[in-house]
């Protein structure tokens, strides 16, 4: 039964409900008005994947439609569902319930996505987060030792094989260095996109920023910034030239095999030290001035790094690293185009049709170049590369296009997404939306088609076909959650957690409460507990119907979550001074629920 057909035979009398199948239209499918528009009742093509910058956490968008269709809370504490708030998700969270996240990307088999897993950085406290695509929601989080600004992320693309996570910032490796910059180093770290162990990092001296891989898994790259390894701000920008480094994943695995590694602080992690001249493990590709975004073309030929302080891009042929490595060329051999595009590039993506699309930040447009061209210009033929130009509003950061970071580019739709929104919405005071817009590229010309205010702040997004996403209608309760709650209820004897209402006093202070719930009714009318327990609630909706969700918020106490149905979720807080305190169901989930209701009695110790 779907969730419409069980609120009307819930409130209406029998037979006079019609129970119709629902029918779904996507946007492809459909005619007679714009490609964008969708109509009520209509689906979108594409799920977009978009982070969520400072607020710490994942977005779920449509395009084209451009419709946010849910949040993922990652690295913030969200007290719509929770998370940050249930045992497992602080567990999770160890205590730091901000973050930053910057890159969004799923897992891959063979060059596109498998729609497994969604891995996502948190820059402020150097941590990886994966999502179930399955369950959307997060499934594991880890920190990455001696690692400060964990930038740019990358998948491999064979299989779901090593996350590779850049840390931007450079730090001391002992804390004798702390004053003395010049000796910090940053890591490149080797996470395994399963396990989610960190397997190796590799030690480099200049900041790294964002990160890339090839289609055939043997390198991953690093754009590098202050190579000068300035602590201030002159001095990071001090010279005209800095680096891509190309990490090669062979020789590294090679080292660690035979042990060549050291170990860094309390961390058991190996760590390959790349920092020599003419190291085996990394190639330091020459490219201008602090260069920010690397892409890989989906031909999986060319690397191409945006110049942010120089106004050109940089076409790395990824084919000539093995013989720059070998020594038979000169690493700034590998680049084979370096055309001018405009003022602050930031990040490139492409269209399945030999074309480029880079974010100018000060410029505030999307260029659109062809890559063959590029390579001719800088052969000396008299070509122009540049195709089309859009101008954005305002301040583009990141830019992608559908399928982009995949062998299956498909041209159809780009995002930019802009810094800064100004003037572009109704004025909400001094923080503004940023805006997402979303461009045409199906064509020879960009075509701006809409404004997207979004929350602070999206820095990079996929957009990933809707067939190759499959999320679960309720969850199948896989995981080490699920096992927790699998070993209380054993503990505890209350068979299925499904079943049994129960309250088991676990110590002198601590009380567990075995809470099932079905619309409109907890199982438990109420409870009772003495004031200064530990009350652990574990909810569990055991509701059969999609989308039927409940939640649990104890009055004056700090508790306020939402289970789905057929899903558990445990809620730990303290009973505060004696009385009566209401606890109730947050998710309007029937007729009847507000009275979906009971009471926590909170007795003084005597
Ligand atoms: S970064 Cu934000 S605009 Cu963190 Cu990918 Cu380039
Ligand atoms: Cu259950 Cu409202």
């Amino acid at each position: 039964m779907d969730r419409r057909t069980f609120f009307k035979a819930g409130i209406t009398t029998a037979g006079a409900v019609s129970t119709g199948m629902a029918t779904q239209i996507y946007a492809s499918e459909k005619s007679g008005h714009s490609k964008t528009e969708i109509l009520p009742g209509e689906l979108d093509d594409y799920y977009g994947f978009w982070s969520g910058g400072h607020s710490g956490e994942v977005r779920i968008l449509g395009i084209p439609s451009m419709r946010e269709l849910i949040r993922i809370p990652v690295f913030n504490a969200d007290a719509g569902t929770g998370w940050g708030y249930t045992d497992y998700s602080k567990k999770m969270m160890d205590g730091m319930i901000s973050g930053d996240t910057h890159h969004v990307h799923l897992s891959y088999t063979d060059g596109t996505y498998d729609g497994r897993y969604a891995y996502v950085n948190d820059k402020s406290s150097g941590r990886l987060a994966r999502i179930r695509i399955a369950t959307m929601a997060v499934d594991k989080i880890i920190s990455i030792p001696n690692s400060q600004g964990t930038h740019g992320i990358f998948p491999q693309r064979h299989k779901t094989g090593y996350v590779f996570c850049n840390a931007e910032f450079r730090t001391p490796l002992a804390l004798e260095d702390m004053d003395s910059p010049e000796k910090y180093g940053a890591l490149h770290s080797a996470v395994d996109g399963e396990t989610m162990e960190v397997k190796w990092q590799v030690l480099v001296n200049g900041n790294m920023d964002l990160c890339a891989t090839d289609y055939e898994d043997k390198y991953s790259f690093a754009t590098q910034y202050n190579s000068e390894g300035g602590a201030f701000l002159e001095e990071m920008i001090a010279l005209d030239q800095d680096f891509l480094l190309a990490f090669n994943i062979a020789e590294i695995e090679k080292a660690v095999k035979d042990k060549k590694i050291m170990t860094i602080g309390d961390s058991k992690v190996p760590v390959v030290d790349a920092r020599a001249e003419n190291s085996p493990y990394v190639l330091r590709i020459p490219i201008p001035k602090s260069p920010h975004g690397v892409n890989v073309d989906p031909t999986g030929r060319y690397a191409i790094c945006a110049g942010k302080l120089s106004p050109t891009c940089s076409v790395v042929d990824i084919k000539l690293i093995e013989k720059a490595f070998a020594g038979k060329i000169k690493p700034r051999d590998c680049v084979v185009a370096e055309p001018e595009i405009g003022l602050g590039p930031l990040h490139t993506c492409f269209d399945g049709r030999g074309n480029a699309y880079t974010s100018l930040f000060i410029d505030s447009n999307i260029t659109k170049w062809n890559i063959s061209k590029a390579i001719q210009a800088f052969q000396g033929k008299k070509v122009n590369p540049i195709i089309d130009r859009q101008d954005v509003h305002y301040q583009v950061g990141h830019t992608n296009a559908s399928m982009s970071e995949t062998k299956d580019a498909d041209g159809q739709w780009l995002i930019a997404l802009c810094k800064l929104s100004k003037d572009r919405f109704l004025n909400v005071g001094p923080l503004h939306p940023e805006n997402d817009q979303l461009i045409d590229i199906s064509g020879e010309k960009l075509k701006l088609v809409h404004d997207g205010p979004t929350y602070i702040e999206p820095h990079d997004c996929v957009m990933v076909p809707r067939d190759m996403i499959n999320p679960m209608k309720f969850t199948d309760r896989k995981g080490e959650e699920y096992e927790m709650y699998d070993r209380w209820a054993k503990e505890d004897k209350v068979g299925k957690l499904t079943r049994k209402a129960k309250v088991v006093r676990k110590s002198e202070t601590h009380v567990r409460v075995y809470m099932p719930c079905k619309a409109p009714k907890y199982k438990l009318k109420e409870f009772e507990v003495m004031e200064g327990d530990e009350v652990q609630v574990i909810l569990t909706n055991t509701n059969k119907i999609e989308d039927l969700g409940h939640g649990l918020v104890v009055s004056h106490h700090d508790v306020c979550f939402t289970v789905n149905p057929k899903d558990t979720k445990s809620y730990t807080f303290t009973a505060r001074k004696p009385g009566i305190y209401w606890f109730y169901c947050p998710q309007f989930c029937h007729a009847l629920h507000l009275e979906m209701r009971g009471r926590m009695i909170v007795r003084a110790r005597t």
